[in-house]
């Protein structure tokens, strides 16, 4: 029986393979993970749609595939076994290996690398000609390899390497640290001492998603010039609500969460100042409203941090949102969440309450405006009509992209939010 490639996702039209993650002869059972592809969002691993033992393996390591790409053919496979549902791109992540085709770059040394001549830009995806219009970058000199002559996040990877290395005028090749080989960083190279003349070290490679994160984390800190504004917020109310709620949500086996409270609760500010709804296109200078109110939510995994996202909060119910949170948090920790479920998110919740930790500083998950850290919730001494009284405080932390949001705009969204988390009632809460 053969198995193809499923519908990577909308929007998504080729994927890379990273790696193959069964053998032949291998028994292979439903929803195993048989190989892990990367696209220009994310890295996922494709679960198998039968069981069955792998006669041959059609893909390796750094094939192109596309939907309906013939992966691996199965003997012994039953139809019965089959998905009703088309199976979808799931979940993160294992180590990668270096791409074929990227510059080997010792320590120090500097990469072959020839930029093009200039003049003309060859074609090349929305996402790297923003990245371009927003870092300056002269995409005419990077050499593209790409199908068709476009040029690849790859071919930018390589540029940008051999430019550091240019600028900052690396030793010559054989002054190496003795380092092993690196392949291209998406980041800016700082140099590394040899560490190892202080004392033992060990060295690591980090999972493909760690990577993904890593270049998130710094295309946002590097283009977006971030503000956190600190707030607290009573949850007196909204606890004893969320007690009542989930008395009589037992019988349904959904038991709500402060964050599935407070995810519904937030679309009421995002509607009320929609700029926080938004994503802004610096090329174009303009800034694009969403009409819906996709959540993101900050999932804490064994192999990193995933942000699925729950869709259309503002038309579900408290309970199909707490329902929701659960089953995408689940998924995602058990590296079982889709492309899909990681895309189209609007503004992201980052919860650190339930670790203890007091206010935090989130980054914003570009192409989103804003992001919003809870920590914990603690008991603590309030003066409330002038008489002191003890309350259930929830820090919240929340952080703008300053060229969008003025400081008094993120005070105004703050407070409008902890008013309505204090005030929450039930009709805050239907869908
Ligand atoms: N203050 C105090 N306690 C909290 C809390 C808060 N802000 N948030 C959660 N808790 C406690 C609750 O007591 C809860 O237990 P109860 O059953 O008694 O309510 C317990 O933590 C467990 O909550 P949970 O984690 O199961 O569920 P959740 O819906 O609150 O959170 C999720 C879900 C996905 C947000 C969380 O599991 C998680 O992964 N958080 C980490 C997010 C992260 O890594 N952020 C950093 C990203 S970088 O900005």
């Amino acid at each position: 029986m053969d198995v193809k490639l499923p519908n990577l996702g909308d929007g998504v039209s080729a994927a890379t393979v990273l790696s193959v993650l069964v053998s032949v002869g291998d028994i292979i059972a439903v929803d195993q993970p048989i190989v892990e592809l990367e696209t220009d969002k994310a890295v996922a691993s494709i679960p198998s749609p039968h069981s069955g033992k792998v006669q041959a393996i059609l893909v390796k390591s750094g094939d192109t595939v596309r939907t309906g790409t013939l992966v691996l053919t199965l003997e012994g496979a039953s139809k019965t076994e089959l998905s009703s549902d088309t199976p979808k791109a799931a979940a993160p992540v294992a180590p990668k290996a270096p791409a074929s085709g990227q510059p080997s770059v010792s320590a120090g040394s500097a990469p072959v690398y020839t930029p093009a001549s200039g003049g003309t830009v060859a074609p090349a995806s929305p996402a790297i000609r923003r990245m371009a219009v927003l870092t300056g970058l002269d995409l005419a000199r990077v050499e593209a390899t790409g199908r068709g002559g476009r040029i690849e996040w790859e071919d930018v990877q390589r540029y940008v390497t051999w430019l550091q290395h240019a600028a900052f005028q690396a030793p010559q090749a054989g002054a190496s640290t003795g380092a092993p080989v690196a392949a291209a960083s998406p980041f800016p190279l700082v140099e590394l001492e040899d560490m190892s003349k202080y004392g033992p070290v060990r060295r690591e490679k980090v999972s493909s998603l760690r990577q993904k994160i890593g270049k998130k984390m710094w295309e946002s800190w590097v283009t977006v010039p971030h503000v956190t504004q600190f707030d607290e917020a009573d949850l007196s109310n909204l606890m004893a609500l969320r007690e009542k709620m989930n008395k009589k949500l037992k019988s349904k086996g959904v038991k709500l969460t402060v964050t599935a409270l407070i995810v519904k609760a937030l679309t009421q500010s995002l509607k009320a100042f929609p700029v926080f709804n938004s994503s802004y296109d610096a090329a174009t200078g303009e800034l694009i409203f969403k009409s819906y109110y996709h959540i993101g939510v900050a999932v804490d995994t064994p192999s990193g941090l995933m942000v699925p996202v729950i869709r259309d909060v503002d038309q579900k119910d408290v309970a199909a949102v707490g329902a929701e949170l659960g089953q995408l948090a689940e998924k995602a920790r058990n590296r079982q969440v889709s492309l899909d479920d990681l895309k189209g998110g609007t503004f992201t919740v980052s919860n650190l309450g339930g670790l203890g930790v007091g206010p935090f500083t989130p980054i914003i998950n570009v192409p989103e405006v804003a992001i919003l850290a809870l920590s914990k919730t603690v008991m603590k001494p309030v003066i409330e009509n002038g008489k002191l009284a003890e309350k259930p405080m929830l820090p919240l932390g929340l952080s703008y992209d300053h060229r969008v949001i003025d400081g008094a705009d993120g005070a105004r969204f703050i407070r409008h939010l902890v008013d309505g988390l204090q005030s929450i009632s039930e009709a805050d809460l239907e869908g």
